[in-house]
Parts: C-alpha cells; structure tokens; sequence
C-alpha cells in the first residue's frame, strides 16, 4: 500500500546459515529477528528491528539522510553485493516523493539514489532484487512489473500483468528456485506468480485464512518460508490492524504471527508495509549492528 510502509528484512539471533534457517523455518517457534521501516503519507519513518515470533518491533534509527531529512519508505529490498538496503519512498515521502534510495542497516541512515520517474498517481510499492536486477512493483493505473536503475533510480515498465488487474498491496517476492510472486489484491485474492520476462501474472493460488479486508503490502522469501505484512480494513476504510503473516505459496493458506507492536510500549505501528530479508552471510553481521544501532539511540 501506499501511505506508510514498514519494510523490513529480517535477521536472526542464529548465527550460521544453516542454522539460522533452520531456525527461522517454523513462525511460531522462530528466534529470528527482522528489520522494517515505516511511514505514513508525510510521515517520517523509523528502521526497525522485528521479532519474527511476535511482531513486536524495536527502533534502530530514523530514516534520515546526512542532511537531516526524513523519509517514508514504501518497499524494501536486501542487496547481499552492497550490505545496505534498497527503498522505495512513498509518493508522500518528506523527502524524495517517489524515489530511491539506500538504507544502512545498521543505523537507518539514507543516501538518496533518484527519482522512480512514474508519472503519479502511479507510484513504486514493493522491491525484489534478483540476480543483480532491482525490480519493484507500480502501483496505480500502470499496476505492472518494473526494473529500477540503481545508478539513477529510473524505473522501466516490463509490461502489463495480463489480467487486468488494478493492483494495490502488491507484495513482490522470489523464491531460491528463482520464481517471483506477487499478492497484488485482497488477502482472499490470489497469490499470483510473475514473468519476469513479459511483467505477465500467471498461475494464481486462491488465498485461504485472509482478511476479506485486507491487502498484502509486503512478500518476503526466507528459505522456502514466505512471509507477508497483512494490512487489514485497507481494502475498506483505513488500516485497523496490521501483522506479520506467513504464507504457504503452495496452497496459498495465510496464518497469523502476530500485530506489529512496539516491544516497549506494546503500541501498535499499523504502518509497516514492506519486508526484506538479508543474505543468510549478513545475518550475523547484522545482527550486532542492528543491536548496536537500537542501544545508541535509546
Ligand atoms: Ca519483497
């Protein structure tokens, strides 16, 4: 979705690979730990980190630039290559309106990357970045698969979905076979796959246990688990919740994990609408970092 978003990528408590994602595997008995970020319209977001059990989040640092600016991100990506983020700002952001930028993991520091060049009310939502390629979603009357530019930020259309589809949500995520889905409807939609090739949507999966209500802002591949941030009463009248879900891309059936909420004050961040999960070799990297950067600024 459009207003804020939370996007985050995840890192875990488990050190190895291996052992990270065996332990990352089952939701409710996961010790991992996930990073987002948030924003609202013209809200500033935060970079957070998530547990992955719980949907509870605690800070790592605001979304600012070198100057002080702030922004709202609307999708994120991991880019293994570089250790930082790829984001997507909202078409509201304070800063950089439809753009994109990079994102220090370990702080939530912004370096401004350039302009999508979508022609609003069209806007970028969620990121997924394959084989060195960052493609995203657009959001709006092109409601299609893009490709970013990562030196100027440029976005290029790859073609129309094919089934007519006015997307909104548009979680984007592929999988470590290299199949890209898409959720670009309601939670009882369908999980759709993606040509990366033509931008075409194919092979849809009737979701089950979704909200009639919600859209699914986010999609997130770690291992063969696919997670999802469920925005609830988007499709109606505004956000009345908003949790981390996990999806079975086979059957298409949602389950739960939990509202996101701060760790602290249990207040809840219905804001958090994208997720990106690191590289299983920055895991433990970082997770000292994002610990360290949520000590300084607390
Ligand atoms: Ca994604």
């Amino acid at each position: 979705m459009i207003r804020t978003n939370l996007s985050f990528w995840r890192m875990s408590a488990c050190s190895a690979s291996a052992a990270a994602l065996a332990c990352m595997g089952s939701s409710s008995a996961s010790a991992g730990i996930l990073y987002a970020a948030d924003g609202a319209l013209s809200t500033a977001g935060n970079l957070f980190t998530v547990d992955t059990a719980t949907g509870l989040t605690t800070v790592v640092g605001a979304l600012v630039d070198a100057a002080g600016a702030r922004y709202a991100i609307n999708g994120m990506a991991w880019d293994s290559a570089n250790q930082w983020l790829w984001g997507t700002t909202s078409g509201a952001s304070p800063t950089l309106a439809n753009g994109l930028v990079r994102i220090n993991p370990a702080t939530g520091q912004v370096t401004q990357v350039g302009l999508l060049g979508l022609t609003p009310p069209n806007f970028g939502a969620d990121l997924d970045l394959r084989g060195g390629t960052l493609y995203g979603w657009a959001e709006g009357s092109l409601s299609s698969l893009i490709t970013i530019n990562t030196a100027t930020g440029a976005a290029t259309v790859v073609g129309p979905n094919g089934q007519n589809l006015n997307t909104t949500g548009s979680g984007l995520a592929s999988n470590g076979q290299g199949t890209m889905f898409s959720a670009p409807d309601l939670a009882t939609g369908n999980l759709w796959q993606v040509n990366t090739a033509t931008g075409q949507l194919f092979g849809a999966t009737p979701f089950s246990g979704g909200s009639a209500t919600a859209r699914i802002g986010a999609l997130e591949f770690l291992g063969s688990s696919l997670f999802g941030v469920e925005l609830i009463g988007d499709g109606v009248s505004g956000i009345t919740s908003n949790q981390l879900i996990s999806i079975n891309p086979v059957t298409g059936a949602i389950s739960s994990i939990g509202q996101f909420r701060d760790a602290s004050t249990l207040q809840f961040n219905r804001y958090i609408d994208a997720i990106a999960v690191p590289a299983p070799g920055a895991i433990a990297m970082l997770g000292v970092a994002g610990i360290l950067g949520t000590r300084r600024r607390r």
